[in-house]
């Protein structure tokens, strides 16, 4: 069975990945190794930036995975500051920001990184449309999970097993791809 290590210190991803792979003949193994996340930039280039940066110092495949929420009535914002921006002011700093406003459409946006010693890394995309919700809800998941609500249905991310969240999500949605790329090699 092959080895895909995920370069995450965050373990909400982990539970994610692991449950959307979990029928295919690999292992995912957590490795928290930090990286640099070069701010600023699109989250390609964060993934770009931390799989260079990973490569010199750890010699097997792995993925990594740069994600954010890109809120309409905000222009984006938080977008590729998204994790800074949860620890500072989090749901309820996103909540007031939106307090005003009727236009409450937002994007989470993942990108990952598949990357093997001496080829170029391969990239995994997946979007999300959705809304805010006007409170937090729910216990489960992890990040701006109780905020967001994807179209279609009427439940946050945090209200959501992790299966059911998996088949909406920006995550889902990119691991699809890299599922696709996995079968056909
Ligand atoms: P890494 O170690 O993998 O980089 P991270 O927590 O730093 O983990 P990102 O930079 O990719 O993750 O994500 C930025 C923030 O966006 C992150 O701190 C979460 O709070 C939030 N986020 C990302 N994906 C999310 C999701 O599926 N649901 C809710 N919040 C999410």
């Amino acid at each position: 069975m092959k080895t895909i290590y995920f370069i995450t210190g965050n373990k909400g991803k982990f539970f994610e990945v692991k449950e959307k792979l979990k029928n295919l003949d690999i292992t995912v193994v957590q490795k928290n190794l930090g990286y640099p996340e070069v701010q600023g930039v699109s989250l390609k280039e964060v993934a770009g930036y931390g799989v260079d940066h990973i490569k010199k110092r750890f010699p097997h495949p792995f993925i990594i995975e740069d994600a954010g929420l890109f809120v309409d009535a905000l222009e984006g914002f938080p977008g590729v500051y998204s994790k800074y921006v949860f620890f500072t002011i989090g749901c309820k700093g996103i909540l007031k920001l939106l307090e005003d406003k009727k236009r409450r459409t937002a994007i989470f946006k993942s990108v990952y990184a598949y990357s093997e010693s001496n080829k170029k890394p391969l990239f995994f995309i997946g979007e999300c449309i959705g809304t805010i919700a006007n409170k937090e809800r729910g216990e489960g998941g992890f990040g701006y999970d109780p905020i967001f609500i994807p179209n279609v249905v009427t439940k946050t991310f945090a209200e959501m097993s992790t299966e059911e969240k998996n088949t909406f999500s920006h995550r889902g949605k990119a691991l699809e791809e890299f599922i696709k790329f996995l079968k056909e090699k």
